[in-house]
């Protein structure tokens, strides 16, 4: 529940005594001396209404006063208003008094501080602009800021004295006016024009709101009780609120430095940042999306080149009849009992089972190499080639396409014989065939090989082509980190604030 809805008087008496407890503790001499006041004014009887007339230099604020008071605020073209005077309204019984404040183009502090704290004090604000000047940016902006505060708030248009219909119509003046203000987003409960020039008959004045301002200001008095309260409220907020934004001051100042560094830019509102926060999200996920898609969509292409090359090994045709037969003839040379004929000496036995080994170890040598690698090393350069386009080649690929090569002796041919099979005379098939599938193996652990230089080759072209994603995804998540940091420090100081004046709000 909301501080304001809800604070009871003793609530808010607790409520002062906190923000004037905290004030001290800031060192806060200004809002010491505030609080103070505004609890001896909790202290009266009987509400007064405080309220501030303010404006630029030379509005004619103080003439304004002087009229309504029948006062003798000193007037003229040299800033004279050094300090708040308070003056009572007449019929008032001393409960409406008006506050009469220096310009609010002042540069000198003084009169700011001044000005600062009669609108700190004021239930209720006066805003005297002269009619040369109602459209001056500094004003239409003070009023803006002011009107936000949420103080009922009238804007006067003095000196209306100075208005000539032939110029300007009195009515397009009001409408311009009216006009402008909405533009400012200027809450105000009225608008008048007021001059102190009493008029002569050479003179009139074409309107003069003088009697209904006094009676707009008599008016507050009624609601002296529930304007006071709202300056109380609004005086230990602010007092409350300076000590939250001291606590937090340092962690703050860290997370913008950090936005800045980033963003370059601290967000306006918490408002921005979360939709900040939202939109460099949702490019993130995109982009993590499409690396992901892309990831995969890599990793696919790949395993089936890689199946396509296994399965033209697997494919690969190396023995036709006249190979298989030396096949065939050197296994029978193997035989028991083998001669090459029936007085041959055994060394000369033995040299023709070393031909027919040869022979065949020759032969299938030459056949693999034209059936199989080095169409398998045509292809692999090929594909290579189509890959790098652009991006460069890799030696190491290469070098292990060079690798990709059989070399068949005799002694592994005759590991090949299984003893025990020669007496069968369809081993000689099997034998080819177990010679075949052991050429194929060795080819498979070279694809292999290359196999896993070529993914890694690939990997990091692709990571050159999305080296500037990878830096815009690098970066959103600094962006999103800093802004979390803010809005985590923004949001731990609203708590911090919403838990002070939740201590201050009846259950
Ligand atoms: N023409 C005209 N001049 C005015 C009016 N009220 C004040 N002035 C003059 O405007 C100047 C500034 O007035 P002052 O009340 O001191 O302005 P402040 O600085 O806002 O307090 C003085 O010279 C006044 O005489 C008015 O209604 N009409
Ligand atoms: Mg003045």
């Amino acid at each position: 529940m909301s501080l304001k809805a809800t604070s009871s008087r003793s609530r808010l008496s607790v409520g002062v005594a906190t923000a004037l407890r905290t004030a001290a503790e800031l060192g806060d001499e200004e809002s010491v001396s505030r609080m103070k006041e505004l609890q001896n004014r909790m202290k009266d009887e009987e509400s007064c209404v405080y309220v501030a007339f303010v404006g630029l230099f030379s509005a004619g604020k103080s003439s304004l006063i002087n009229r309504l008071c029948e006062a003798d605020l000193a007037t003229g073209a040299i800033p004279t208003t050094a300090e708040v005077t308070r003056w009572v309204l007449p019929g008032t019984d001393g409960q409406a008094v008006l506050l009469d404040t220096p310009g609010i183009d002042s540069t000198y502090v003084g009169d700011h501080q001044a000005t600062q704290s009669a609108l700190a004090m004021a239930d209720a604000v006066v805003l005297v602009s002269d009619y040369a000047h109602v459209e001056s940016e500094e004003i239409l902006q003070f009023a803006h800021d002011l009107s936000v505060q949420g103080q009922p708030l009238v804007w006067v248009v003095h000196q209306i004295d100075k208005h000539y219909e032939a110029e300007v119509s009195l009515d397009t003046f009001r409408q311009r006016l009216e006009q402008t203000l909405f533009d400012w987003d200027i809450q105000r409960e009225r608008v008048f024009y007021t001059t102190s020039r009493l008029g002569d008959a050479s003179t009139a004045v074409p309107v003069n709101d003088l009697p209904m301002l006094t009676q707009w200001l008599q008016d507050l008095v009624p609601r002296a009780e529930s304007l006071t309260k709202a300056t109380l409220i609004r005086n230990v907020r602010n007092v409350l609120q300076d000590f939250v934004h001291h606590q937090f001051a340092d962690a703050l100042e860290e997370t913008e430095m950090t936005l800045m560094e980033t963003l370059g830019f601290v967000p306006f509102s918490s408002a921005e940042a979360m939709a900040l926060w939202t939109d460099r999200h949702a490019r993130q996920q995109v982009l993590m999306a499409q690396r992901t898609e892309e990831q995969s969509a890599l990793a696919e292409e790949m395993e089936r080149t890689r199946a396509e090359f296994v399965r033209k090994v697997e494919l690969a045709q190396i023995v036709p009849y006249e190979t298989a037969e030396r096949g065939r003839r050197y296994i029978e040379s193997l035989r028991q009992g083998f001669r090459v004929s029936r007085f041959a000496t055994r060394a000369k036995t033995e040299r023709e089972m070393t031909r027919r080994r040869d022979e065949f170890l020759v032969d299938l040598q030459n056949r693999a190499e034209k059936f199989l690698t080095q169409p398998l090393a045509n292809d692999l350069r090929a594909w290579i080639r189509q890959v790098a386009q652009d991006g460069g080649e890799s030696v190491e690929l290469s070098r292990l396409v060079d690798a990709i090569e059989i070399k068949l002796d005799g002694n592994n041919l005759a590991h090949a014989v299984k003893e025990g099979s020669l007496l069968s005379d369809a081993y000689s098939h099997q034998f080819v065939k177990d010679v075949v599938a052991q050429v194929k193996a060795q080819v498979q652990g070279k694809i292999d090989l290359f196999w896993d230089a070529a993914w890694q080759w690939r990997q990091l072209l692709k990571d050159q082509t999305i080296a500037p994603q990878v830096q815009e995804l690098n970066h959103l998540e600094r962006e999103l980190n800093a802004l979390q940091g803010w809005m985590t420090v923004a949001q731990k100081s609203a708590q911090t604030l919403m838990r002070l004046e939740g201590e201050l709000a009846d259950e």
